[in-house]
């Protein structure tokens, strides 16, 4: 088995980011040498942090897919890795920059002093100082009309970018997704696991989520503020967590150990 987890929402309690209701999963999982990649709209220093807290030593995907981190001597002998899927935060800052010029209204973490995030998000200053050390998206917030923000996502489109809604933040991004950091460290665990005999785990709460919940051979949607608009994908099995958040991805993940026979 190997896992792919969304934080925020999901392994995090959405209100105070606490992941303790999902410990006893977590500790049978890690009992088990099952990786847990966590796969986030956070940012590298973000994850990092988390990861730490959690004693958590696999790969990670960060800002909705914009990066890939590889340990050092994760696969074979190497230093850590960044592989990198989005253009660099300064193409998107300065697409950005041109269309506040146009007259749409937004804030982004940017723009924003850490105290400023810290109200909007719950998250400490400390902790907003490494939310905005992005590599290559923008979480906004939008303050004109519905109108203006379609015409926004159009503009963003044209220029090869887009809009995708997290849990607080409309973030703007490339072309990428969760599902393409799936994608590739699956092709990497399966290399070393000949017999294929690997079954992926995904959970996740948000729109965010849906083609990385729809690349594992298990989507488990975790309720949530936006899970009832993640669609069950039809090609793997999907169940819904009754309980929200951590408590949720306990319950789930614990069924399916038991299931698998761990
Ligand atoms: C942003 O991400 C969440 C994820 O759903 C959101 O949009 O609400 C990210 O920018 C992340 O870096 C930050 O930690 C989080 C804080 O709520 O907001
Ligand atoms: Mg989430
Ligand atoms: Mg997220």
């Amino acid at each position: 088995l190997i896992i792919f987890s969304d934080l925020d929402g999901t392994l995090l309690d959405h209100d105070n980011y606490d992941w303790s209701p999902a410990r006893s999963a977590m500790e049978r999982l890690a009992a088990s040498e099952i990786p847990v990649v966590l796969n986030s709209s956070k940012t590298i220093s973000e994850i990092r942090k988390v990861r730490e807290q959690m004693g958590n030593q696999a790969p990670f995907i960060v800002e909705n897919g914009a990066a890939v981190v590889i340990p050092a001597n994760c696969f074979g002998a190497s230093d850590e890795q960044v592989k990198r899927f989005g253009a660099p935060r300064a193409d998107v800052l300065a697409l950005l920059a041109r269309l506040r010029e146009e007259g749409f209204e937004f804030s982004g973490f940017a723009d924003m002093s850490p105290a400023e995030i810290s109200k909007h998000s719950r998250l400490s200053e400390a902790e907003a100082e490494l939310a905005r050390d992005r590599v290559a998206t923008e979480p906004l917030l939008w303050h004109g009309d519905e109108e203006s923000l379609a015409a926004f996502r159009q503009k963003l489109e044209a220029e090869n970018c887009r809009l995708v809604q997290g849990g607080r933040f409309l973030h703007a991004m490339g072309n990428f997704d969760k599902a393409d950091g799936v994608r590739f460290l699956l092709k990497k665990y399966k290399e070393q696991d000949p017999a294929g005999r690997m079954i992926a785990i995904a959970l996740g709460d948000s729109p965010n989520d849906q083609h990385m919940l729809e690349e594992a051979d298990i989507a488990v949607i975790v309720r949530g503020v936006h899970s009832d608009s993640v669609v069950l994908p039809s090609q793997s099995r999907a169940i819904r967590s009754l309980k929200p958040g951590p408590a949720g991805w306990n319950e789930c993940v614990l069924n399916l150990l038991i299931e698998y026979g761990y």
